[in-house]
């Protein structure tokens, strides 16, 4: 078998729909076939061909110590040897659970579940049964995973319900998801005021980073807090992206406004399957086997993943200094392509919060996902492309976050920007 990457997709497209297990590894959105990788160390992804690539996506996150970061290795062959499962609670799941719920100052219980999707899922459903209303808001272009009640897209008014945006989700469902705009506060309060005693809960990526990075206009978050106040509705922020990313307080900290309810996945797992829901004790108290709101997994709390995340959030936790860090490589990446495309001439945006960022080819201020979808799209994949060739490997896609790494050397930074010099001239 010929395992170059050409042949490895041929090969997984006769097994797997699209050849992929995830969608937007496709490569859909940039064109070309998705490139199978081998290995990875540090901050180096290599393929089956052998070649090596400067990694900017991070496992769409999780690796932020960069890869086969030796402690979590060790920690997981050891706990590896103990049995990888056991169906049954083990002592690993009390310490991530304790570092979390002893370090994030609003969240005092937490459930762990194997992936975003179901600690979103799971965030809604207990909100609803805590509450007992049906409807909750989410904005265009956050997305939450691909639980049926997030695939929505607006509906035809601007107060009207949500419509379903993938085949397979019913109207039923859609019925009970309204749709506004991110950092648009009064469109929020319309809703709240056409859907008075409904609505369960408004969720949100506190930072954006599904429309590419977006920042949080001046009182947007606070004025939700101000409205799940006054109206009785729970606040849910999204971390599964912003969690332990930007700092081990996450968007919260950043913010200064705390949730009722946080779902986290991704940096949690250190690249092993875990997300998680928690916050106030009262609202947890409803989870099963407490409550009344159902909700299990037979992998959640997985020893192996619990070693993982605790041994990547307690460095984190005691290593400040890596995230001012990463922030720090991430302002100078920011520096230096601002005057590259300056003087391609192009228009562009770039959105930036700590070790998150994103380029937009648009003269456009991208603050929702209106803005966001003026980017020249065209550019965004000829660029990408450009970068693949010269070995940086962006998000294949324009409404991605990029993520860095701790391991990324300031040589890797520089054959980053020689390589965006040369691909922008090449536009
Ligand atoms: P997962 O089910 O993919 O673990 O998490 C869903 C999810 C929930 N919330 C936010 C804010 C997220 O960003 C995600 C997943 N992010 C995408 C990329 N932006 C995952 C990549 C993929 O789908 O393969």
């Amino acid at each position: 078998m010929n395992n170059n990457s050409k042949s490895l997709f041929q090969q997984a497209s006769k097994y797997i729909p699209g050849g992929v297990n995830s969608p937007v590894r496709a490569f859909k959105s940039v064109g070309g076939d998705p490139i199978f990788m081998e290995r990875a160390k540090g901050s180096y992804l290599y393929d089956a061909d052998g070649n090596r690539y400067i990694d900017y996506i991070a496992s769409w996150g999780p690796m932020i110590m960069g890869h086969a970061w030796e402690p979590v290795i060790s920690a997981v062959q050891k706990a590896a040897e103990r049995s990888t499962s056991f169906g049954a609670p083990t002592e690993m799941e009390i310490s991530l659970a304790q570092l979390i719920v002893e370090n994030i100052p609003n969240m005092e219980r937490i459930r762990m579940v194997n992936s975003g999707t179901e600690a979103t899922m799971s965030a809604i459903r207990l909100a609803r049964g805590f509450s007992g209303k049906n409807k909750f808001i989410k904005f265009a272009g956050n997305y939450h995973g691909h639980g049926d009640s997030f695939l929505i897209k607006a509906g035809s008014g601007a107060i009207t319900l949500g419509q379903p945006s993938s085949p397979g989700v019913t109207p039923g469902t859609a019925q009970d998801t309204l749709l506004a705009e991110y950092n648009d506060l009064a469109g929020v309060q319309a809703l709240v005021k056409a859907n008075p005693d409904e609505i369960a809960a408004i969720i949100l990526e506190p930072i954006p980073g599904n429309m590419g990075c977006i920042l949080p206009e001046k009182g947007f978050i606070e004025g939700l807090r101000q409205l799940c106040d006054e109206e009785n509705i729970l606040l849910i922020f999204d971390e599964v992206m912003t969690g332990f990313r930007l700092g081990f307080g996450g968007a919260q900290a950043t913010l200064g406004v705390e949730a009722d309810l946080v779902t986290y996945g991704k940096v949690i797992g250190a690249g092993l399957p875990v997300g998680a829901y928690g916050g106030r004790e009262d609202i947890m108290e409803y989870v099963a086997p407490n409550g009344p709101v159902y909700q299990a997994g037979t992998l959640s709390g997985n020893p192996i993943a619990m070693t993982a995340g605790y041994t990547l959030l307690k460095h984190l936790l005691e290593h400040p200094e890596v995230y001012t860090e990463l922030a720090a490589k991430c302002e100078s990446i920011e520096r230096g392509i601002r005057p590259l495309l300056e003087a391609k001439g192009l228009p562009y945006q770039i959105n930036r919060q700590g070790s998150m960022i994103s380029v937009h080819f648009t003269d456009t201020a991208v603050r929702d996902f209106d803005s966001a979808q003026t980017g020249d799209n065209a550019h965004f994949k000829n660029f990408f492309h450009g970068m693949l060739k010269r070995g940086v490997y962006l998000p294949p896609s324009a409404y991605e976050s990029w993520f860095l790494n701790a391991a990324l050397s300031a040589e890797d930074i520089d054959h980053t920007l020689q390589a965006a010099k040369d691909s922008l001239a090449e536009l």
